[in-house]
């Protein structure tokens, strides 16, 4: 019998007949501290090789309209790295994700409820942290992303999806939350007056990267777009970026946002979600850190326009983060998995208390 955690309501017995395991499965347990898809550690025991791991994942299709789009794109981009992994030698099955096909041959598995499933090797001997314990850890996080930016440089951009349209377009989720002060679903606006005009005051800085990108002074480039530290996997030996994971997003988009958005996660003092902002700081020795790893791992590709704007992706990639959190608040909570009431608008002040930081650091 297998033991099966956290999946009330879900087809998951369903979704494991797709697949051809390599060993008899003996748990599935809800994984990990994302907040958009329902991740599982699905558990296999093989008599030859013992406990076998995978991630098996429910993709959020409310959020990905297209799970098929992102599934093309995630295979495109995985099996462009995985050529560049094997040539130098690496071992692709941990230094990029590998879709693990169904009985069919399939990328992906839809069950009889309409939901489309998804599984991944485990990256195994690796860690996945949500706060930096170390600066080395940070640094190296850095280094990957900005490589990672780098080596897809080659890959062809038109051929991306765009899973989600305007993902960092900082003005419409500007527009987005002003609709959702005015609708006001949950009658919640009246308690959210003083983040709302911090967040109006700083309605022309939404516009700074869009502009640039407009005037054609920074370049389009394939980005990742969903850089926190979470979405990372460190060697568990070296501490070195092994892997990057969570590419739902992966889109042409700026290397600000990359890097802002590492930032905005990272080079702070206390979780996304800290309730008491008190212990909320920009720790720009962190942010320094990051910079220095990040440069080094883009190499030469980025421009001088393009380096002076990192200052401005991790201001607004925060700001961004910050009305989305404040939108889905006013919303009713549909879009970010929460886990207490308010936790969208403690995860919104904390945003807004790092870009009010940044501001002063940057001035
Ligand atoms: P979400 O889109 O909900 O953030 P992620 O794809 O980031 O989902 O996965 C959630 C978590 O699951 C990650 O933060 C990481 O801890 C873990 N995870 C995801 N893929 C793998 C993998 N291939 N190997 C090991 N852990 C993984
Ligand atoms: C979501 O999926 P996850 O938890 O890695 C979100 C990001 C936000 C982040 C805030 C597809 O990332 O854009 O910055 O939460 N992903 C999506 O923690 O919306
Ligand atoms: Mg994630």
């Amino acid at each position: 019998m297998v033991k099966v955690l956290g999946a009330e309501g879900l087809c998951v017995e369903e979704v494991l007949q797709a697949y051809d395991w390599k060993g008899q499965i003996e748990k599935v347990c809800r994984y990990g501290a994302g907040h958009i898809n329902d991740t599982f550690e699905v558990t296999a025991q093989n008599p030859q090789e013992g406990s076998i791991d995978y991630i098996l994942q429910k993709i959020n299709k409310s959020i990905f309209k297209i799970p098929e789009q992102v599934m093309e794109n995630i295979v495109g981009v995985t099996d462009f790295l995985r050529k560049k992994i094997v040539e130098r030698g690496g071992d692709p099955e941990r230094e990029t994700l590998t879709v693990y096909k169904t009985k069919d041959g399939q990328n992906y598995y839809k069950d009889s409820q309409g939901e489309y499933w998804r599984v991944y090797l485990f990256i195994e001997d690796a860690i996945c942290l949500q706060s930096v314990e170390e600066p080395q850890q940070f640094f190296e996080s850095a280094r990957s992303f900005g490589s990672f930016m780098n080596q897809l440089g080659e890959y062809p951009a038109a051929a991306l999806h765009e899973t989600i349209p305007d993902f960092h377009n900082t003005p419409v989720r500007y527009e987005n939350l002003m609709r959702a002060v005015e609708k006001d679903a949950m009658g919640r606006v009246a308690s959210v007056e003083k983040e709302l005009e911090f967040i109006r005051q700083r309605k022309e800085d939404c516009f700074y990267l869009v502009r640039l990108l407009e005037q054609k002074e920074l370049p389009l480039r394939v980005t990742h777009n969903d850089t926190k530290l979470n979405n990372i996997m460190l060697d568990s030996k070296t501490q070195k970026g092994i892997c990057i994971i969570d590419l739902d997003t992966i889109m042409p988009g700026l290397a600000a946002y990359d890097f802002g958005d590492s930032i905005r996660f990272g080079a702070a003092t206390a979780a996304e979600d800290e309730p008491d902002l008190s212990k909320v700081h920009f720790d720009s020795s962190l942010y320094q850190t990051y910079l220095e790893g990040y440069l080094q791992g883009a190499g030469d590709v980025l421009t001088r326009q393009e380096i002076d704007s990192l200052p401005w992706g991790a201001r607004l990639m925060t700001l961004e983060c910050g009305m989305r959190f404040l939108t889905d608040y006013l919303e009713g909570d549909h879009y970010f998995k929460i886990s207490r009431p308010e936790h969208n608008l403690d995860r919104a002040r904390t945003q807004l208390k790092l870009v009010w930081e940044m501001e002063q650091y940057f001035k």
